[in-house]
Parts: structure tokens; C-alpha cells; sequence
């Protein structure tokens, strides 16, 4: 057809698939978005949401233009104004910043709004330019840093298996997670072993769609898994099933921990878990005999005080099994320590060294001395813990709030300046999935609309207009891009920025199958560590203080089916599939509240409250109530998402968030 084009890219979104996807592109207008179907993990299909990728990049809230706050903070009343104004009133703020309070008194603080190493997660984008101003530094742990900490100190890193490689599992633990929701495209490699006889448990504290299609559903207690762990591993050594050749060649601390496990016989595991003894006993009998194991283990389960140690001792597992040994054998959480880009965030551009903040501690500290908050690709009114704290912050008359966006969330009506942001049809990125070994390229369909910029480009800009000369300000998109690819790791041999122009995506120089552990670990004795004594189970704030708080229900806010964290909040499909809010609520604790089906409650603590309609079911047990993330605030009932109840807590590694390790009651709505 004439004026056709096909344009190859990647989704941009904190999914661990990235998929690899095909636009078409007809006179200059992008008309068509599918799933590659030559790509083997994306293999033609993308997803409920991203389907809508190109109405919702041209939906009429876009953000095209800067804009100046007019009306009080929150209230989201801007005027128009140009690039050339917005910049002026930038520069002139930041020196003064800068003048007055030191460079540190700048958080970029940078979301994960895209995984694309150019314009947003690692903060390549922007990062060169704050070390010119002594801008804090900003580590970005809201998602997944307790789960990585605790395998890095087990494996020596928080890669694993290549997940691919589920396909030749015969025993499949899905260890909090919902891949059918969350990244469904791991699906086809469980089929794919379900049909060579492997037999498929979820241990979820919900019967998610996810736990519908398993073999079997196990509810544990929520932030008891560690001790799940140590239960299953002791009916292991009960069977004399231990790799004693893997454990002597490959592990530290093996004496010490096999004298953790010996104390936690399946009944004081199932006292823990909630779990029945019976089914322990069952699933700890199948791992003993069932080579390869594979455990998925996502971030839904280190949403918890003792994430970070459930991680470690999951880790274990396949220590004391051997299955590191099997092809579809081992854990996944994550792939991204395959990923050997040179990273390089020029700190030796900074003139002293700065302090570091923290993500998931937004709320208290912008309380120190933080006098110029950039948010770019977050959304942390919606995302982040803490809400109300977030806003009465965000409202700070003295804080000079900048945010790049593409459509006007909750953080956005806090600005004092909105600079509109490109979506990924629209600029050049370079991708790898936190789920795959591929890397990818994202090529633009399309001209960016109104005045939308890049991020990179932005803070070009922004440079060129602060009179800065330091050359590496100004590297372009591609030379960026052929930085991040020069590491010289074994892994990229031969993965060349033309190849994956011309291609789209790559595969990682790893072998296939793929056993990362089979002859040891990267850490310093090539060993996998064992936990410390007494740090295997390490319980969640919730599961340590319930019955002794005011507080009796434990809350999980899961990933929700038709929002990616608050990504697609706004659009009206979606929003419609998504209906009102509810919370899951077991037939139980409805009885005890006198709650019925249907009915609008508050869902509330100390912290805050937000409001749902009851759905009462047995997919939670009682004393387990649910809700998903990803509303906009603004756009719900009561003004309100689960984060208004989701407090500012450090979890035991990494300053990981609890976002599913909170107390709450429900209490009927008052009014009419
Ligand atoms: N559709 C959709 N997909 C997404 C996202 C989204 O918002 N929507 N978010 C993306 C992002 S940012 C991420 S990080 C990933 C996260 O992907 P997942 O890890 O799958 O995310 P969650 O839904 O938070 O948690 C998974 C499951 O863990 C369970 N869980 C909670 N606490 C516990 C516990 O203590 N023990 C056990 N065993 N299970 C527990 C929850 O009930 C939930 O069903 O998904 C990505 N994909
Ligand atoms: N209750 C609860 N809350 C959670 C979680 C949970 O399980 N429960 N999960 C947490 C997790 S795993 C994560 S990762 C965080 C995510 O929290 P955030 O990082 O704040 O992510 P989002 O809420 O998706 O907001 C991303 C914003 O970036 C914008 N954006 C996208 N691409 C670009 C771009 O290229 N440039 C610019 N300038 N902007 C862009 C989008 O429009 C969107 O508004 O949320 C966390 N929040
Ligand atoms: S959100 Fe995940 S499943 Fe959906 S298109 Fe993006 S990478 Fe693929
Ligand atoms: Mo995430």
C-alpha cells in the first residue's frame, strides 16, 4: 500500500516482558499497534492495556504544551506558556536554588514511567545535566530493591533462571506472583510445561486469575513465606532428598541453615502460614522429588517488611535441591543482572559528593531541606507510599515543583511548571526486559504532537539554555545508545545498535538452555550463601503486629488487570472495564461488619482512608482484604487510592515499600 510504513519499537512500561511490538504507520499518522509475532517471547500478542497504546497516546488530555501554575498548588489551574518562557523561569529558579540551599536541595526524582535506558529508569536522561547543578542523587527502589538485595546476597546477583526456560520444568512454584495479569507472556512457556505432565502450584495470599489456572492454590498468610520455605525444605530433608554433591561444591553456611530448617517442622510452619499442614507436607514432597524445579518469584511478594529475607531464603531452595544443575531449574525474579550495559551517570561531573535520595520516601524526605522537586516519569501522588504526607508536601509554598508528563495526574496539579512529554511512538529508546534475555530497539512511528519533547532532549535544552558547555550534555539519542552497548561484556558480542535498528531486537549472548548457577555463583567465593541464623523468616509488619494493633485486617493492593501502577488511569476504556473500586473482603469479616455486596466503604487507618465497594469473596481468607493500585486519585471516590493507607516504612533490605504489608479496618460510608 502506498505510504505505508511498519516501524519496530518496544513497550516502554514496568512490565517484565517488553514486549516487541509493530506499528504501522500511514501518512504520517500511526494506524495500527500489534504485538510482533517474530519475536519469541512477545510471539505477536501484547496486552488488555497496551492494545489501547495509540488511542491513548492522542486522547484529549494529552499534555502538549509547557504550562505555569495559575492556581493554588493541587489545584491543577495552569496557563499556557512557551518553551523559551518555561526555560527562563527554570533556570532562574534553580540558580536561585542553587545560590541559596546548595545543589542538594534538588530531587530529580525519576519514576519508572518507562524502562528505557535513554529516557527514563536508569537516568541516563537528565542525570548529567543534575551533576552540573550538585543535584541529590535519587535511587530509584520503590519497585523491586528488597527482592534484588536479598538474591544478591544469596546468589551474588538478583538474576536467575532465563525464564523461557519454564518450558522444561516439571514442578512450577508461581511464589507471589500473577503473571496472567502481570506479565502474561510467561504463560505460554507453562503451557508448554503443563504439557509435558509438570504440575503448577500459586502460593498467594489471593486466589488470583493466576491461582484459577494452577494445578493447585496454596493461601499463605501474607509475609509468612519465608517460613513456607523453611517448611517445604524440611519434609526435603526429611526425604534425604538434599543435593549433598551441590551443597558441598556450590553453598556456604550449610550447617547453620540445615539447623534452621530441622526447627521448622511443617506443623509450626503451618501455624505460621495458615497453611494445612497436609498441603505443606504434600508440596514439600513433590519439590523433594521432582527435578527441575522452577520457582517464579516476583515483587509481589518483597512488598513486605521481611521481603528482602523471603527472597533470600526462597533463593535457597534450589541450593539445597541441586536444581541450579537443570535446564528449568532454579528461581526467577528478575533478568535484569544479565543485563551488562555501561551504565555510566558521569557522577565524576559533580564537583563534591552528594547526598542520596530515596524513592520510597518521598513524603519525609521533601521534609529535609528539599527546595525543588522534578518528577519525571512518576506519578508519586498516585504510586507512591504515604499519599496524604506526599501531598501536604507537594502543597509546600516554598517547594518549586517541576513535572514532565504526558496527561494531568494528581502530581501534575501540584506543579509550578509542566513540560509535555513524548510517549514511545514518538522517540528513540533502547530496552531490555526484566523478564527475557532480549534487548530492543524503539524506533519513532511518528512526529511528536504540539510541542512535546523527548527527555533527553529536554534536558539538552535545558543545558543549551543555562549556558553549560560540558560536550557529553549534548550526545545524541543514538550516541547514548552506543555508550550503554560498548561495555565489552561477553554478553553483547556482536549486539550492535545497527543490528538492533535494523532487527528490533536481539537476543543476549547467553547460552540456550541456560544454566546460569550450574557450575557456582557470582559471589566473591563462588558460593550461593545460605541465610544467617534467625534470618530466614523474617516476618512483615503486618503479619508481627496483627491482634495487637486497632488495626485487624491485613491489606494487599495487587497489581490491577487493566492499569500498569497509574499508566492508563485516565483511559476511559480502560477505566470502564475496570468499574468502581472494590476491595475483597472474605465472607467473614463481611458477617462481623454487618458489610453486604456492593456496599461503598472506607477503608482506613491511621494513616488515611480510601474508599471501595465491598466485593465479598473467598478468593482472600479471613483477615486478608484486597484492593488493587493504579487508580488516579482524582478519578475515584473520595479522592482517594490505596496509598492513603500504605505507610512510609523501611523494609529489612534495600528501603523497600510495604505496599502490601499494611493494617486497616472497614467501616461503612456515613451519608446518604
Ligand atoms: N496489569 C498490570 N501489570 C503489571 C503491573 C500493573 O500495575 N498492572 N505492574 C507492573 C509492575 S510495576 C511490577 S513491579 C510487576 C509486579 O508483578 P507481581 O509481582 O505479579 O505483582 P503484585 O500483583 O504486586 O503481586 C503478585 C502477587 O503477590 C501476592 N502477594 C502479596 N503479598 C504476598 C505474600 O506475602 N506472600 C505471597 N506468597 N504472595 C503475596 C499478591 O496477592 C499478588 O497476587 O507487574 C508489572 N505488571
Ligand atoms: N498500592 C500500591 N502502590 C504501588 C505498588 C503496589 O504494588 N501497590 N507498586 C509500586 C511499583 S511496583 C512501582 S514500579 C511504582 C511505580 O510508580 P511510578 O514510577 O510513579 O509509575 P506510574 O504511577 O506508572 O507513573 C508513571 C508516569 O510516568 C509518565 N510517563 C511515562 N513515560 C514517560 C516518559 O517517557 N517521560 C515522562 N516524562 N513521563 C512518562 C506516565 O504518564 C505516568 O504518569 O508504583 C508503586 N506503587
Ligand atoms: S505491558 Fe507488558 S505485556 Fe503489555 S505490552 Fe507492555 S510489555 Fe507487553
Ligand atoms: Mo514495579
Amino acid at each position: 500500500m502506498s505510504g505505508e510504513l511498519r516501524v519496530l519499537g518496544a513497550c516502554p512500561l514496568d512490565c517484565p516482558d517488553t514486549c516487541s511490538w509493530v506499528v504501522t504507520v500511514e501518512d504520517g499518522k500511526a494506524v495500527k499497534l500489534r504485538g510482533n509475532p517474530d519475536q519469541p517471547y512477545t510471539r505477536g500478542a501484547l496486552c488488555v492495556k497496551v492494545n489501547r497504546y495509540l488511542e491513548h497516546s492522542r486522547a484529549g488530555d494529552r499534555i502538549l504544551h509547557p504550562m505555569r501554575r495559575v492556581g493554588p498548588k493541587g489545584s491543577g489551574q495552569f496557563e499556557r506558556i512557551t518553551w523559551d518562557e518555561a526555560l527562563d523561569e527554570i533556570a532562574t529558579r534553580l540558580r536561585g536554588i542553587v545560590e541559596e540551599h546548595g545543589g542538594e536541595a534538588i530531587w530529580p526524582y525519576l519514576g519508572t514511567g518507562t524502562l528505557g535506558y535513554l529516557q527514563g529508569c536508569e537516568g541516563v536522561a537528565g542525570r548529567r545535566f543534575w551533576n552540573m547543578l550538585g543535584a541529590s542523587k535519587h535511587w530509584l527502589n520503590i519497585c523491586s530493591a528488597a527482592g534484588s538485595s536479598g538474591l544478591r546476597r544469596a546468589n551474588g546477583t538478583s538474576a536467575g533462571m532465563d525464564p523461557e526456560n519454564f518450558a522444561l520444568s516439571r514442578l512450577i512454584l508461581l511464589w507471589g506472583t500473577n503473571p496472567l495479569t502481570s506479565g502474561h507472556h510467561l504463560w505460554k512457556f507453562i503451557q508448554d510445561a503443563k504439557a509435558n505432565g509438570a504440575y503448577v502450584v500459586a502460593i498467594d495470599p489471593i486466589r488470583t486469575r493466576t491461582a484459577d489456572q494452577a494445578d493447585e492454590h496454596l493461601p499463605i498468610r501474607p509475609g509468612t513465606d519465608g517460613a513456607l520455605a523453611l517448611g517445604l525444605l524440611n519434609v526435603v530433608l526429611a526425604q534425604n532428598a538434599q543435593d549433598e554433591e551441590f551443597l558441598a561444591e556450590h553453598t556456604e553456611g550449610w550447617a547453620e541453615f540445615r539447623q534452621e530448617i530441622l526447627e521448622h517442622p511443617v506443623a509450626r510452619v503451618a501455624e505460621i502460614t495458615g497453611i494445612p499442614a497436609e498441603d505443606i507436607h504434600r508440596l514439600g514432597m513433590r519439590l523433594a522429588h521432582t527435578r527441575p524445579t522452577a520457582i517464579r518469584a516476583t515483587q509481589g511478594l518483597q512488598r513486605h517488611e521481611g521481603g528482602g529475607s523471603a527472597l533470600r531464603t526462597i533463593a535457597a531452595i534450589p541450593g539445597v535441591t541441586g536444581d541450579w544443575r537443570h535446564p528449568g531449574g532454579g528461581v526467577a525474579y528478575s533478568t535484569s543482572d544479565h543485563v551488562h550495559f555501561n551504565i555510566d551517570m558521569r557522577y565524576d561531573l559533580l564537583d563534591k559528593p552528594v547526598r542520596t535520595l530515596v524513592m520510597t520516601k518521598l513524603a519525609s524526605q521533601l521534609a529535609d531541606d528539599v527546595k525543588c522537586l522534578w518528577v519525571y516519569a512518576a506519578n508519586p501522588a498516585g504510586s507512591s507510599p504515604d499519599a496524604n504526607a506526599i501531598r501536604r508536601q507537594l502543597a509546600r509554598e516554598d517547594l518549586f515543583t517541576v513535572v514532565m508528563e504526558q496527561f494531568p495526574t494528581d502530581t501534575v496539579d501540584y506543579a509550578d511548571i509542566v513540560l509535555p512529554a513524548t510517549m514511545q511512538t514518538e522517540h528513540q529508546d533502547l530496552h531490555a526486559g526484566y523478564g527475557h534475555l532480549y534487548l530492543l530497539w524503539n524506533e519513532p512511528a511518528v512526529a511528536p504532537p504540539g510541542e512535546c519533547l523527548s527527555t533527553t532532549e529536554t534536558f539538552r535544552r535545558l543545558a543549551a539554555h543555562m549556558g553549560m558547555t560540558e560536550p557529553s550534555l549534548f550526545d545524541s539519542d543514538l550516541e547514548l545508545a552506543e555508550q550503554l552497548l560498548s561495555s565489552g561484556h561477553p554478553s553483547l558480542d556482536g549486539v550492535t545498535l545497527d543490528r538492533l535498528r535494523k532487527e528490533g531486537w536481539v537476543r543476549m549472548n547467553y547460552p540456550e538452555p541456560f544454566t546460569p548457577f550450574a557450575e557456582g555463583f557470582p559471589t566473591p567465593s563462588g558460593r550461593l550463601r545460605f541465610p544467617p541464623a534467625g534470618k530466614a523468616y523474617v516476618p512483615s509488619h503486618a503479619a508481627r503486629t496483627v491482634g495487637h494493633s486497632p488495626y485487624p485486617l491485613m491489606l494487599i493492593t495487587p497489581a490491577s488487570h487493566t492499569f500498569l501502577n497509574t499508566t492508563f488511569g485516565n483511559n476511559p476504556e480502560l477505566r470502564r472495564r475496570a468499574k468502581d473500586p472494590v476491595v475483597l473482603v472474605n465472607p467473614a469479616d463481611a458477617a462481623a461488619r454487618g458489610l453486604v455486596g456492593g456496599q461503598r466503604v472506607r477503608v482506613h487507618n491511621a494513616g488515611g482512608e480510601f474508599q471501595a465497594d465491598v466485593e465479598i469473596s473467598d478468593r482472600v481468607a479471613a483477615g486478608v482484604v484486597a484492593s488493587p493500585k493504579g487508580r488516579w486519585p482524582k478519578l475515584t471516590p473520595g479522592g482517594a487510592n490505596p496509598n492513603a493507607v500504605v505507610a512510609e516504612r523501611d523494609g529489612d533490605m534495600g528501603k523497600g515499600p510495604g505496599f502490601h504489608d499494611n493494617l486497616v479496618e472497614i467501616s461503612p460510608c456515613a451519608g446518604p
